[in-house]
């Protein structure tokens, strides 16, 4: 059966290894599967989506000029990562207006409730909020609740998620591959396009979130109980994809550690099961042969050997980026094509929500 697939990073930062291994190396493996192979321009037919959802990356303030260099820079990494745009579409989210369009329509039939419910609201707004007070604790979801008159916490920020389902019903989408942190708006998408299909008849395709389980979370490598993430106020938490090498070996060797000295994967050594799935992920050497190879290694050396396969990974990577980025012609052609892709299924949807709902003439 033919299924459509759905997913997107927001250029609100430069991305990183968590970024790569928990979203776009799922793509590249999905876009590699033969199932996939189909090079058509036919609509109803196995289908890769991947947006550069730069709406949601203004819901926290982003620099006019540098959110334009992301953007760019967040679709040449795509493909130099190896998304192949013959396979795959690639295109802008605020260059199709379906998406604003139909976030409202979702809007209208979102419970205020289930929204306040989400946890990525809570973190990112008590984030901003700590920042603005200038509090260190990481402690501060409480703090959310008699502060929440801060000005940087916008309603876009909230109305996040009703912007993300809408990016993904708007294309039919089966299956959305995503890190662990945004299950919960997959659930959330799937309650929304629920409701509106019980209240206005069967409009909506719901999706189911693809995760892999091993790779879900990269974590901070300055605190593994944090998350990797691009907007980290510690530039020592994430490996970003275009790091040049030395930055990365700095990195790798600050990394923190757990206590005692054993290399191994376990629910108390969460620093070491951190960097010994990001090991895996950039080596293709199962965490298991990783740990049986370290078994008597000194820290030392373990990290040398990770900072080195990090570097290596990233290698072909930068390489191709740079290629990507002097070809100006190149990935215009790649995001025109992608988004009149994305803008003639989309409108197709919208028309279908327009007249189930009773909308215009
Ligand atoms: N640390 C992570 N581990 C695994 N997957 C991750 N993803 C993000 N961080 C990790 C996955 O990357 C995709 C794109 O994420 P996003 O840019 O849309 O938003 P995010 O999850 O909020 O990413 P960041 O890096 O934390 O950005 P900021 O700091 O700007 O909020 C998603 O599939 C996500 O699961």
């Amino acid at each position: 059966m033919s299924k459509a697939i759905f997913s997107g990073i927001q250029p609100s930062g430069n991305l990183h290894i968590g970024n790569y291994i928990g979203a776009i190396k799922q793509w590249i493996d999905l876009q590699n599967s033969s199932k996939f192979k189909v090079q058509s321009s036919k609509l109803d037919e196995n289908e890769l989506i991947f947006c550069i959802v730069d709406l949601h990356a203004i819901t926290v303030y982003q620099d006019p000029k540098v959110l334009k260099e992301k953007i760019l820079e967040t679709a040449a990494l795509y493909l130099s990562c190896g998304i192949d745009p013959k396979i795959a579409k690639i295109f802008i989210q605020s260059e199709n207006p379906d998406h604003t369009y139909l976030t409202w329509i979702l809007d209208c039939v979102t419970p205020f409730g289930l929204l306040s419910r989400m946890t990525q609201f809570k973190d990112k707004s008590s984030t901003l909020l700590r920042r603005a007070a200038g509090i260190a604790s990481s402690d501060a979801r409480q703090g959310f609740e008699g502060r929440g008159k801060d000005e940087n916490i916008t309603v876009g920020l909230f109305n996040y998620p009703a912007l993300m389902a809408a990016d993904i019903l708007l294309y039919d989408t089966d299956q959305v591959p995503v890190g662990e942190d945004q299950k919960q708006h997959i659930e959330f998408t799937r309650d929304i396009g629920e409701k509106f299909n019980k209240m206005y008849g069967q409009v909506f395709k719901l999706p189911e979130p693809l995760i892999q389980k091993e790779t879900a979370r990269i974590m901070s490598l300055q605190n593994p109980l944090s998350k990797m993430s691009k907007s980290d106020s510690n530039p020592l938490g994430a490996i970003n994809l275009l790091d040049n090498n030395d930055l990365i070996v700095e990195k790798v060797k600050k990394a923190v550690t757990d206590s005692g000295l054993e290399i191994i994967a376990r629910e108390d050594k969460p620093a070491m099961s951190n960097i010994l799935t990001i090991f895996e992920s950039v080596s293709g050497i199962s965490v298991f042969e990783l740990e049986q190879k370290y078994k008597n290694a000194k820290y030392s050396d373990f990290k040398n050997d990770l900072a080195e396969a990090v570097v290596e990974f990233l290698a072909p990577v930068q390489k191709k980026y740079t290629e990507i980025r002097e070809d100006k012609n190149y990935l215009n052609m790649v995001l025109d094509e992608g988004r009149d892709y994305a803008v003639a299924k989309s409108s197709k949807k919208v028309q279908q929500v327009k007249e189930i709902m009773g909308l215009g003439r």
